[in-house]
């Protein structure tokens, strides 16, 4: 293991998870590796919970403040949760356990769009973080360190905490370095300058993450895979959606509003952007970029075959094939891939300049094109806003996907209004559903609403949504965004009372 720990100061930290562990108070605030399954500190969080677990079962109450850089894994999110261990955590989280801490609400979450937990770490909005525990992939002879699979806020977490503990994972491929690129430049207003990156594959920074060795307490050798799901193939849903997404863009570039090559692609997680994905590649397209914040399996193939030029994200999410895929040809995509913080990956500025296409899921959307992506009957935490705000609102054009029905069609995902606004009407571009997609852009409320209700709305729920609709355009207070505020949430409580918003 010494060849991945050269420094040799830190050679001599290295300590238990255990050990490592009880360097961690009750009431502290921990900053942790990790966005989405990807990076995330493996032993020291479960090391931690143990102890934790026997604190707590004795009346101890030993909790403590959790930030991260998005989901992460059983190991550290569910560990922590499952244990009554955590009073706070935030930014994005997908953990059943933390889920339903969140909900039975015994756990304060708060959910910020993921560019803004780094500036406003240093804006001190979170307090002081007292140890920042780091996966990384080896430690230089200088004592830079080789960044994991993701990136996330680490470089933030290295320079903001106290103290410094360091998971070196011997499972993460030694071939990671040199593919990362971490921006040192950014400052606090009223000093701030442009970010020099004008293409989605410049590198503007260094590939390696600095700590001052004078702050790690500890540094912990693991060998664990991160979480690395199964890929599922698109269900017939997701296919329908990504068929309308992408006879959209052809659309477009007939229309002369893009080019053959797009514009750089951002796509959140899951069934519905792998199937876009995949209809990108049976589509022709060739040289195209993504400016995205996870690469999953489905990118390395359109890599593999040039239908991409290259991706920049700040994080891997890949199944244990895409993982063989990656090893196998790892000297291929290291001239591919650029791995970047996530202040950067997710920088409205820098999305604002490329022009980024901005793919998301949603829960539900309303008749107006208000989107809600986080919560279910305005009240349940689903995961979080993640980066679909940053995008939404910065991207060149902004896209929600969503089934037009959930739960076997006793929801429908769209409603007179959205029971929680993530993406306000002024955010969201296109809606698309299986049933079809509607293009809000350049039009007004009633506009919008009465090209929703024709596309977007599952036959079932069509009548109803036009009866709302007809009759708000009658009896509305105001005529510009007609509602009848009394009905306008009873599809939700209809729900809750009955199952079903039928
Ligand atoms: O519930 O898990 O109990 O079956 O929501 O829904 O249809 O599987 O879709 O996995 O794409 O998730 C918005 C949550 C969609 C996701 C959301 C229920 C449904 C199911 C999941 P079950 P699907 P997806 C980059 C971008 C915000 C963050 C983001 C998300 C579960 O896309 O978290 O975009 N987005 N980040 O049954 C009640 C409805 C429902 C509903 C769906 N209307 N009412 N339940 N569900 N619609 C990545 C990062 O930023 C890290």
């Amino acid at each position: 293991m010494n060849e991945r720990i050269r420094h040799p100061g830190l050679r001599n930290l290295r300590r238990t998870a255990t050990e490592a562990a009880a360097l961690i108070q009750p009431g502290m605030t921990v900053a942790m590796s990790g966005f989405t399954g990807a990076g995330y500190p493996k032993a020291v969080p479960q090391a931690l919970a143990a102890h934790m677990e026997q604190v707590n079962a004795a009346g101890g109450g030993f909790r403590i403040r959790v930030l991260t850089g998005a989901s992460t894994a059983p190991e550290l999110d569910g560990a922590l949760a499952r244990v009554e261990g955590m009073e706070l955590r935030l930014p994005y989280q997908s953990d059943p356990a933390v889920r339903e801490r969140i909900n039975a609400g015994t756990l304060d979450y708060i959910d910020i769009h993921l560019s803004h937990v780094a500036q406003h770490t240093w804006f001190g909005f979170f307090g002081n973080i007292d140890v920042a525990v780091i996966e990384v992939a080896g430690i230089l002879e200088d004592g830079r360190l080789i960044p994991s699979s993701s990136v996330g806020n680490n470089k933030t977490w290295l320079e903001r905490a106290d103290k410094v503990i360091l998971e070196v994972n011997r499972w993460q491929p030694a071939a990671l370095e040199g593919m990362h690129d971490i921006y040192y430049g950014t400052a606090l207003p009223p000093d701030r300058k442009p970010i020099p990156l004008v293409r989605p594959d410049d590198r503007i920074g260094e590939p390696w993450l600095r700590v001052d060795p004078a702050k790690v307490i500890a540094v912990v050798e693991t060998d664990a895979p991160d979480r690395n799901s199964p890929f599922s193939a698109p269900d017939a849903t997701s296919e329908r959606i990504a068929g309308h997404v992408l006879e959209f863009l052809a659309h477009e570039i007939k229309r002369g509003r893009l080019t053959d090559n797009l514009l750089p692609l951002q796509s959140g997680v899951g069934n519905i952007s792998n199937a876009v994905f995949a209809g990108l590649g049976k589509g022709g397209y060739q040289g195209l970029t993504a400016y995205t914040e996870v690469i999953q399996d489905g990118m390395l193939q359109l890599l593999k075959d040039g239908t991409l030029r290259m991706a920049s994200a700040t994080s891997f999410s890949l199944s244990p094939a895409g993982i063989e895929a990656f090893n196998r040809d790892v000297e291929f995509y290291r001239e591919r891939i650029v791995l970047r913080p996530q202040e950067i990956s997710n920088h409205p500025e820098l999305i604002r300049r490329l022009g980024c296409i901005a793919m998301n899921g949603m829960i539900e959307a309303d008749i107006y094109g208000n989107v809600n992506s986080t919560h279910i009957a305005g009240s349940r935490i689903m995961n979080g806003i993640g980066g679909s705000g940053d995008f939404a609102r910065n991207g060149y054009l902004s896209i929600f996907m969503a089934g037009s029905t959930a739960k076997n069609g006793s929801i429908s995902g769209i409603v007179p209004m959205v029971s929680h606004v993530d993406h306000t009407e002024h955010d969201a571009m296109v809606l698309v559903t299986e049933q079809g997609l509607a293009d809000l852009r350049g039009l007004a409320p009633k506009q919008r609403a009465r090209l929703v209700i024709a596309n977007c709305v599952h036959p079932d729920y069509r009548p109803m949504l036009q009866d709302y609709f007809d009759r708000a355009c009658h009896a509305s207070y105001g005529k510009h965004t007609p509602h009848l505020l009394g009905e306008a949430l009873s599809w939700h409580q209809r729900f809750i009372d009955t199952g079903s918003m039928r």
